[in-house]
């Protein structure tokens, strides 16, 4: 078995987090969240996808911008100095807490793997080499690789950005770690591959060019879709939304900023989104509305799941416990046909009083909760095609002949007009029922 030498069981006490119902007041067990369980044609764990991701878990030490790292978890050790060693205790921890909460995928960061080494290229050879082991541990658990990514934001050489960086040097230390976080997501049968252009944007206009920052992350993007099919990659590239934070402006803002972007360079096709809820509440959107948008775009890729908070500006990655919020959010997803690569990923981290280990459970039960309520809530509402039906009465009347003459495009501008004043139009307003439909949606919710 892969394991290191520094392992030390940490969670004598407890076995894998069973579903108990509904009414179980253990809070060390699902009350909702029943993996074999069928919902609407597939199993829970197949609709719903979890992922549980490296940066939040195992590498986030619970620093914030003004405290120091208040968490001393094992894993975290400062005695450990070998970086492969180091590497691999990690991983232990996080496949271990991935088995505990039956989760079935996990997520990863190249720097979140392996610490970055003195060069390019002997960070590069690192992740590769120690590739071997995160493929031992996935083989053993059957936990599998729902989508890798580059941090190409944290060392200071993207201060100004990565592909958008005012250096085309800069660009090529970019190439480099998405090529080999590319290769290894591919290694490890990873299903898509994320790109969060995290200072992709700029901080002032004052020395920004946009249309040249533009060019540039149009070029990369090509870049990476043309190495994609290189190497046969079968999964998805998926570009993550965002509006702000690190920078005061991203390039990447939102979903449909993403879709002008992508159209721009004919990469519509070949790129789709993956979608956190806090970023969507960054953009001033709710997450249903850009799940919604990225459907009807054929966009829809995977999804970043968390809660923002309302009264702090950004991207707090709390743990989303509202199983309303869910209900909607899964209903989109639902719509949009359910995922096919993607997954919910738990991009969410602990606050920082939450300094044990037994609190990254308590974090992931109560949002793989919320998703499985929500989830049972949603598939009842498309079954029962309530807010469907409402909405195909509510457009009706564009598919009478006068509505589909319209889009096809068999009247002007002029034509349409003349009919409307020859024949006194006068349509009187119809409600939209905002109120009704919001009350039953929470009727659904049990
Ligand atoms: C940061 C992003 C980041 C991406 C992966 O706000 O959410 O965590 O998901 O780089
Ligand atoms: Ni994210
Ligand atoms: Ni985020």
């Amino acid at each position: 078995m892969a394991i290191s030498k520094h392992y030390k069981n940490l969670f004598q006490d407890i076995t894998t987090i069973e579903y108990k119902g509904k009414d179980s007041k253990d809070p060390l067990s699902f009350q909702y969240y029943n993996p074999s369980q069928k919902v609407g044609g597939k199993t829970m764990a197949e609709q719903l996808r979890f992922a549980i991701c490296y940066w939040h878990t195992v590498s986030w030490a619970g620093n914030d911008m003004f405290g120091l790292e208040a968490f001393s978890h094992h894993w975290l050790s400062k005695d450990i100095t070998d970086v492969y060693e180091k590497a691999e205790l990690k991983a232990d921890y996080m496949f271990q807490f991935a088995q505990l909460l039956q989760m079935p995928f996990y997520t990863w960061h190249d720097r979140d793997v392996i610490a970055e080494g003195d060069s390019l290229q002997e960070s590069a050879q690192r992740l590769v080499k120690f590739s071997d082991y995160l493929l031992k541990k996935q083989e053993e658990t059957g936990i599998k690789a729902l989508w890798g990514t580059a941090n190409a934001f944290s060392n200071k050489r993207y201060m100004a950005g990565a592909a958008s960086n005012p250096d085309p040097e800069v660009f090529a230390c970019a190439a480099s770690q998405v090529r080999t976080a590319m290769e290894v997501t591919k290694k490890l049968g990873g299903q898509n591959y994320v790109l969060w252009g995290g200072r992709e944007g700029y901080d002032t206009l004052l020395n920004t060019c946009i249309r040249q920052e533009q060019e540039q992350l149009g070029r990369f993007m090509s870049l990476v879709v043309e190495h994609k099919h290189k190497i046969g990659f079968q999964g998805d590239i998926l570009i993550e939304p965002k509006p702000k934070e690190p920078t005061k402006h991203q390039y990447d803002f939102d979903v449909a900023t993403v879709y002008g972007f992508l159209k721009k360079y004919n990469l519509e096709k070949e790129i789709k989104v993956n979608i956190e809820t806090n970023h969507a509440i960054l953009a001033g959107h709710t997450m249903e509305h850009e799940i919604a948008t990225a459907s009807a775009l054929d966009l829809f890729g995977s999804i970043d799941i968390n809660a923002g908070d309302y009264l702090l500006g950004w991207d707090t990655d709390q743990f989303p416990t509202d199983a309303l919020e869910m209900t909607k959010m899964m209903y989109y997803i639902l719509k949009a046909g359910g995922f096919k690569n993607g997954g919910l990923n738990f991009d969410a981290k602990l606050r920082r009083q939450s300094c044990d280990v037994k609190d990254y459970l308590y974090a992931h039960i109560a949002g793989m909760d919320a998703g499985a309520r929500g989830l049972l809530a949603a598939q009842a509402l498309v079954e029962d095609k309530t807010l469907a039906t409402f909405i195909e009465q509510r457009y009706a009347g564009w598919q009478s002949s006068f509505g589909q003459d319209i889009l096809q495009g068999k009247l002007s501008l002029s034509d349409i007009a003349d009919l409307a004043e020859t024949n006194n139009i006068n349509p009187s307003p119809v409600s939209g029922r905002q109120e009704m439909l919001e009350g039953i949606i929470s009727r659904y919710l049990n």
